[in-house]
């Protein structure tokens, strides 16, 4: 008989807990508070319209972009989860210039730290668009009892213990990793539990989405107006034209490509000549998912995102992911073009 019993993400983090001979349950417990942090930012997403958590907090992060009231809520929301925790020593958030440390004795000996954007594509809350919250953890470096250190934080992508996103949608979702693939859940709201929905994401090899703000097409690197001319081509044999669908938030283009197939592109442009998205708390989370479905991220030079050894809290890099054949290609017209730039 089919087991169509409901799995709930804790039931499922204990579960996989048992792959892990030596563990000793903090990063399921972590897993476990990040879970209730969503469950509450959940909650005030889902009625931005109808209290007064909308608009601009008149703050502004150190991107200088201003701060919505519900971003700098959600990052008090995980702050307070993560300290709450006992097994998170630091924090490095898109919403606070520096790391952030917790100095209470139990976090003091906190094993982890935490790299977090903790509600990504704010720009899209007024007007109800999907937004997401992105999150990263690593084993710390420096010695357990210290305080937090910048070194704790700029360590490569491959470094990272978990990772995960959370979508709230149409429906709120969870999507993490520890490096044993990526594993899926839906929030049920009636029950208050996010449910196993996703035992296994894989995302395809080939898709027909490619998602990029060609607003600024004109200074995009050469390999990449080639690649979307090549997108628009006229080629049934290769299934093209693609289709451009581009939401203007991360998680959301992200997870659509995840699941359908497809590429997301953020190359430099004129007004971010590194690229716009940031390596430790965007890139290395989608990459590490990413990588764990099957496919690919890399910085559109051939380099794998995930082993950029990070040099600033807030270092932003070009980000190509998605689909691994649509990588590759865009990789290709990237490496064919870049010698007339
Ligand atoms: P643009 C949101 O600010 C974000 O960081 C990502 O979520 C999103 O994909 C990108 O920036 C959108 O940037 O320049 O196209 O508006």
């Amino acid at each position: 008989m089919e087991d169509n019993r409901v799995l709930t993400l804790n039931e499922v983090v204990i579960q996989m807990q048992s792959a892990f001979p030596y563990a000793k349950g903090e990063l399921s417990r972590l897993l476990m508070h990040i879970g209730l942090a969503a469950k509450i930012v959940h909650n005030q997403v889902n009625k931005a319209g109808l209290v007064n958590i909308l608009g601009d907090a008149k703050s502004t992060n150190i991107q200088g972009e201003s701060q919505q009231k519900l971003d700098v809520y959600a990052d008090n929301v995980f702050r307070k989860a993560m300290q709450a925790s006992g097994i998170i020593c630091g924090i490095a958030s898109e919403e606070n210039d520096e790391i952030i440390i917790f100095d209470d004795d139990l976090s003091l000996d906190g094993n982890y730290v935490l790299c977090i954007d903790p509600l990504d594509g704010s720009s899209n809350i007024d007007v109800n668009v999907s937004i997401g919250t992105i999150f990263s953890i690593y084993h710390r470096l420096s010695p357990n009892g210290t305080k937090a250190q910048l070194c704790d934080f700029l360590q490569p992508g491959t470094e990272q213990v978990a990772a995960g996103y959370i979508i709230y949608g149409s429906s709120t979702m969870m999507v993490y990793t520890t490096g044993l693939g990526a594993t899926g859940f839906t929030y049920d709201a009636a029950i208050g539990e996010f449910c196993l929905s996703n035992d296994h994401v894989v995302t395809p090899e080939d898709g027909r989405i490619y998602s990029v703000n060609e607003g600024n097409y004109i200074r995009f690197p050469r390999g990449v107006k080639r690649y979307i001319k090549y997108c628009q081509e006229d080629d049934k044999a290769t299934n093209r034209p693609y289709t451009s669908r581009y939401i203007g938030s991360l998680v959301a283009d992200f997870h659509r490509n995840l699941i359908k197939g497809g590429i997301y592109m953020y190359p430099t442009t004129a007004s971010n000549p590194n690229g716009k998205l940031r390596l430790l708390y965007e890139c290395n989370p989608i990459a590490f998912i990413a990588e764990q479905a099957g496919g690919k991220a890399t910085d559109g030079n051939g380099n794998r995102i995930l082993e950029i050894k990070p040099t600033d809290l807030h270092q932003r890099v070009p980000f190509f992911v998605g689909s691994k054949n649509m990588v590759d290609k865009a990789e290709e017209f990237m490496k064919e073009f870049s010698e007339e730039e």
